[in-house]
C-alpha cells in the first residue's frame, strides 16, 4: 500500500509513524508512506497556501491551487483509489472504514487547516470525506495519524498472530475481554481461575462471555457500519 499525505506540517508526523507497528510495516516494506509539504506547490515567491474568505468572515482558507497542483504532481505518477479530505464535517470513521481502506493500494489522504479548504477541492478531487469524531482539531494531522494507524496495523502481515487484529475490540461488534499477565496475584487481587486452568474450551468462553458482559456494560449501543 502506498499512503500520500498532503500537509502543511510534514514535520507532525515523525513521531508516530517512526515507532512501533507502524514503523515495522514501512521497514517490512509492506506500506510505503510519502509527506508531501503543500506549501512547496504553492506558485508565489511568498509561498503562500491561504486567503482571506470571499465574502468576509473570520478566519483563513487554503488556496485552491497549491492543492490541485499537489493532487495532480501524485496523479501523474500512479492511479489513486481513493483521494482522502479529513474534516470535522466527514463521515465518522468506523473500524469498517479502516478495514476497507486497508485493501486499497493507493491512497492520497489531504489534511486541512485553517478555517477549510477552497470548496473547489473537494468538488473536484475528493473522493471521500473523514472525521474522527464530533471535536474540532485545530488541524487533519493528528487525525491523519489515528486513519493511517488503523489501516496500517490491519494489513495481512503487519501484525504478528499474538497481536492479531482479529482479536481487537470492535472487530465484530464486541469489546475486547479484560487480560491478566503475571503475577496471578497482586495486592489481593487474583487473576480469574479459568485462565489458569488450562482448559482452552472454557477459557474461550468466559472471553465470550466477558466481551459480551462488557460490550453491554460499557457500549449497549455499539454498532457497525
Ligand atoms: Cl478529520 N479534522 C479536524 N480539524 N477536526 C476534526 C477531525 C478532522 N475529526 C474530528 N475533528
Amino acid at each position: 500500500m502506498r499512503l500520500d499525505i498532503l500537509t502543511l506540517f510534514p514535520e507532525m508526523f515523525t513521531g508516530p509513524f517512526d515507532h512501533s507497528i507502524i514503523k515495522r510495516a514501512r521497514n517490512k516494506g509492506i506500506v510505503d508512506i510519502s509527506l508531501l509539504n503543500i506549501r512547496d506547490f504553492s506558485t508565489n515567491k511568498h509561498k503562500t497556501v491561504d486567503d482571506y474568505a470571499y465574502g468576509g468572515g473570520s478566519g483563513m482558507v487554503m488556496m485552491v491551487e497549491p492543492i490541485a497542483l499537489a493532487i495532480d504532481h501524485l496523479k501523474a505518477e500512479r492511479t489513486y483509489d481513493e483521494v482522502i479530505f479529513l474534516t470535522p464535517d466527514g463521515e465518522l470513521f468506523s473500524q469498517g472504514t479502516a478495514n476497507y481502506l486497508s485493501t486499497r493500494e493507493n491512497l492520497i489522504i489531504l489534511c486541512g487547516h485553517y478555517k477549510g479548504i477552497d470548496e473547489r477541492i473537494r468538488e473536484k478531487y475528493i473522493t471521500r470525506e473523514i472525521s474522527i469524531g464530533d471535536y474540532v482539531l485545530s488541524g487533519g494531522e493528528l487525525a491523519a495519524m489515528i486513519l493511517c494507524d488503523s489501516i496500517i496495523r490491519i494489513i495481512p502481515g503487519v501484525l504478528n498472530d499474538e497481536t492479531s487484529a482479529l482479536s481487537d475490540s470492535f472487530q465484530n461488534n464486541l469489546l475486547s475481554p479484560p487480560v491478566y499477565t503475571r503475577p496471578a496475584e497482586f495486592k489481593g487481587m487474583k487473576v480469574p481461575d479459568v485462565l489458569l486452568s488450562g482448559n482452552e474450551k472454557e477459557i474461550q468462553k468466559w472471553r465470550e462471555e466477558m466481551a459480551y458482559k462488557r460490550t453491554m456494560e460499557k457500549r449497549p449501543g455499539l454498532q457497525l457500519d
